[in-house]
């Protein structure tokens, strides 16, 4: 039952211009009609193939021999290919290297591509792919982070962000605590799995329709594969169903296997990976295992933090230093830690590389503070929410963060403050309290948590957009920019920025395929900055022809630029004379004024000097706080999540329906993360929740029973953001820990609250059993 925020009517996309109105989905109808096309959905020309890889059996070992003839002869087969048949560069890792599109010589996981068919049905292609013969010599794999670590296996150098002297200040405290938290991994799962189309062209070149976050890196990667220049290669995206960080940087080998088969049959080739083989070679959030010292007053009061933050890397880099640097810097979350000492580990094992997922590390950060805070709140014998209002950024000297950054729009001490109240959080504690005295079996559990999110890509250069508006001669306008729609609503949100700029209906502006040869060199969808980025980019775009237009009719008209007023689909011009939008578009037209324009947009105020470990990395920090009581059966681990409360700040919203949508959908995500979402890799290094009905990710059943959302009001982003609002993409994943925290409130009320149980995660019955079975019953 949520709160309805200024849905969208049948109207609002009647209405002109107007940010911060409930635009539908730009693609919503098409969406629940099933007309939405997506790449798998194109017409495919009579003569194209099918790819397939083949994939390594086992995790870690040298390949011997193989023998591809089965392969080669299986009715259909047009092509393999290996990587001696690569005409440029085999390694397509995205940021440092390390990931060969076929294996030359060693295998490093199991499910790795040694080899790619072409075959003229998906079916055969599939088919023939499981005929290879391959001897290796097998070496012993990786598994775990503790086995990387005992044997300093590494994919890029620890790195540290310190501040103080956490040693001393631990030791000088009056309590001390330390603690370890094995943190899961988790499947993308998105409903699209990895797809690309290649055709090649007439010049050597390749067009190629790929489901990418990142066009610009996809297109970098094919022309390196094929040894060609980068203007030759076109990459075509309109939509996604889904990415969730899953096709950042890893949707690009599918995209270079499609052109390197395409270039060699001289045929459109189409690479869909099926579900099993999405999930066996494509990589997932990064598993955590952190532990932590702290030190902390008698009434809860953080003195000093030492944290080891390990992240479970896969084979290769990857995105990995990106995302262990995030999650070091969210590893204080809302709380000012005066001596605090991060260290990041980058683990290297045997198993697919693990890459970005909705909220890149911060997650995995930010839970090992939330369950820090827990574990001091039972040791000095305070609810957890005291102790947590106790750390939070404050003001003066209590306002900057271990890496250097002032939390300027502090306002989460009062969103905790105003969330804690709407959702009675103290009558229900009370309430709870005694629901745990009056039954031994079931028992309840309640918890209020924060997020504070930083927001801009850590790696400056990425922080960068390009759009590029045409008006037509009807008043008509396209548009375009460097962002991609992956369900987002990042279309709908960049298209209302510029229904506002000329004061017209959404309807009159038509999003274009997102294209490397309209805007080029852009930075992926990622990092929630897509409508920061490419929203301020399109409005620098529409500013420009909208110039251009008031200057001609001014000079065309006689009056004054500010006598030109866009409204309602029109111009009004002085006092007189009032136009319709199209109209003036003509007219400038027959004078020879230019309709188009490009827009650029680099983020302003963030520095950082990573060798300091300080700076200020991020524009801002968006917030949210979420309330989530949950029940458990002590007998069986069984458990139930019954109500959340959700207060989520956006700034001022660009668009209420599609914010709420975004913190719905990220919550239920981090619910499933958390709870019931188990990845499993057997000694061998074989996945084996490899499918639905092995890996349980939430469904409708699943929901809170109760589930409230609210957006915060009045509250705009104090930087000039575009409109002032906020990013929304992943932040709200995060407000999911309350869950994780209310169950082991829940726990320890078996012990009656004394003892903190460890709880790994996903908290599966199994674990919520297993952290029962620790309690010392009192
Ligand atoms: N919402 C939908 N429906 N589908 C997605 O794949 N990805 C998330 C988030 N919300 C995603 C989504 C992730 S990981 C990010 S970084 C942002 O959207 C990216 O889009 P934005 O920057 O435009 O918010
Ligand atoms: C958040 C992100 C990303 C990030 C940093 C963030 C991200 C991403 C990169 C990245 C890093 C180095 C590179 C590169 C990309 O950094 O998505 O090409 O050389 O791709 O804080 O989401
Ligand atoms: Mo999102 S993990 O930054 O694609």
């Amino acid at each position: 039952m949520r709160k309805l925020v200024d849905l969208p009517t049948k109207e609002s996309s009647k209405v002109a211009g107007k940010v911060g109105v409930s635009h539908k989905h730009e693609s919503a109808d098409k969406h629940v009609s099933g007309k939405a096309v997506y790449i798998d959905d194109r017409g495919e020309r009579a003569d194209q193939l099918h790819g397939a890889i083949g994939q390594s059996t086992i995790a870690h070992g040298i390949v011997t021999a193989m023998d591809l003839s089965k392969v080669k002869a299986y009715p259909g087969v047009v092509a393999v290919i290996t990587s001696g048949d690569v005409p440029g560069k085999v390694d397509i890792g995205p940021v440092f290297g390390g990931d060969p599109v076929l294996v030359e010589e060693k295998v490093e996981f199991m499910g790795q591509a040694m080899f790619a068919v072409a075959a003229t049905s998906h079916e055969a292609a599939v088919k023939a792919a499981k005929l290879a013969d391959i001897e290796y010599q097998e070496l012993a794999p990786v598994l775990s982070v503790k086995d990387a670590l005992a044997k300093q296996n590494f994919v890029r150098p620890t790195h540290t962000q310190s501040r103080g002297d956490a040693k001393t200040a631990i030791s000088q405290s009056e309590n001390k605590l330390s603690g370890e938290l094995q943190i899961g991994g988790q499947e993308h799962f998105y409903l699209e799995s990895q797809i690309s189309v290649a055709e090649p062209t007439e010049e050597g070149g390749m067009i190629v329709y790929s489901s990418s976050q990142h066009p610009s890196e996809v297109q970098i990667l094919v022309a390196e594969v094929l040894g060609i220049s980068f203007n030759k290669v076109v990459i075509d995206m309109r939509r996604m169903g889904g990415g969730f960080g899953g096709k950042e940087t890893q949707a690009a080998p599918w995209a270079c296997l499609a052109a390197l088969l395409a270039n060699k049959t001289g045929r459109s080739v189409k690479m869909r990976l099926n579900r099993h083989d999405d999930m066996t070679a494509t990589g997932k959030r990064h598993p955590f295992e952190n532990t932590y010292d702290v030190g902390f007053d008698s009434e809860g009061l953080v003195k000093g933090i030492d944290f080891t933050i390990n992240g479970n890397c896969g084979y290769s880099p990857d995105l990995s230093d990106a995302i262990v640097d995030r999650a070091m810097f969210h590893s204080d979350n809302a709380y000012f830690l005066e001596h605090a000492n991060v260290v990041g580990n980058r683990c290297k094992t045997n198993t697919v590389s693990h890459t970005a997922y909705r909220g890149f590390g911060g997650p995995q950060g930010m839970i090992s503070i939330e369950g820090v805070m827990d574990d001091i709140a039972r040791k000095v014998g305070k609810d957890p929410l005291e102790v947590r209002k106790l750390n939070l950024y404050g003001q003066d000297e209590r306002n900057v963060t271990h890496y250097g950054q002032t939390v300027e729009q502090n306002i989460l001490p009062m969103m905790i403050d105003k969330l804690e109240n709407d959702c009675d959080y103290q009558a229900r504690r009370a309430a709870i309290t005694q629901f745990n005295q009056e039954n031994q079996f079931i028992k309840k559990g309640i918890a209020l948590t924060p997020v504070k999110f930083g927001i801009s890509f850590t790696v400056q250069h990425l922080n960068q957009a390009g759009a590029l508006i045409h008006l037509y001669t009807d008043g008509s306008i396209q548009l375009n920019h460097g962002g991609t729609e992956m369900g987002q609503g990042l279309n709908t949100k960049v298209a209302q920025v510029v229904a506002q700029e000329f004061q017209v209906n959404i309807d009159n502006i038509l999003v274009t395929a997102t294209r490397t040869d309209k805007v080029p060199n852009t930075s992926p969808t990622a990092a929630s900055s897509g409508t920061d980025l490419n929203g301020k980019a399109a409005q620098a775009a529409a500013k420009t022809i909208r110039g251009r237009l008031v200057d001609f009719a001014s000079e065309h008209f006689e009056v004054t630029p500010e006598e030109v007023v866009f409204k309602d689909n029109q111009v009004h011009i002085g006092d007189a004379k009032i136009m319709a939008f199209a109209e003036l578009v003509q007219l400038a037209y027959l004078n020879r004024v230019s309709l188009s324009s490009t827009g650029f947009y680099k983020t302003p105020k963030i520095h950082y000097n990573r060798e300091q470990a300080h700076g200020r990395p991020f524009f801002y920090y968006a917030n949210g706080v979420s309330c989530s009581e949950v029940v458990i059966d002590t007998l069986t681990g069984e458990y139930k999540i019954e109500r959340v409360d959700v207060l989520h700040d956006v700034g001022d919203s660009l668009n209420p329906a599609i914010d709420l949508g975004q913190i719905e959908g990220a919550f239920v995500q981090g619910m499933g993360w958390l709870t019931t979402e188990e990845l499993m890799w057997n000694e061998q290094g074989r996945l084996l929740s490899n499918g639905p009905a092995t890996y349980k990710i939430p469904a409708i059943a699943d929901m809170p029973e109760h589930f409230n959302v609210e957006l915060l009001q009045n509250e705009p982003n104090r930087e000039a953001t575009i409109y002032n609002s906020k990013a929304v993409g992943e932040p709200p994943f995060m407000l999911a820990i309350s869950v994780w925290s209310a169950m082991r409130d829940a726990i320890s009320s078996v012990s009656n609250y004394k003892q903190s149980p460890v709880l790994h995660t996903p908290a599966t019955p199994e674990r919520v059993l297993d952290a029962v079975m620790q309690m010392q019953q009192d």
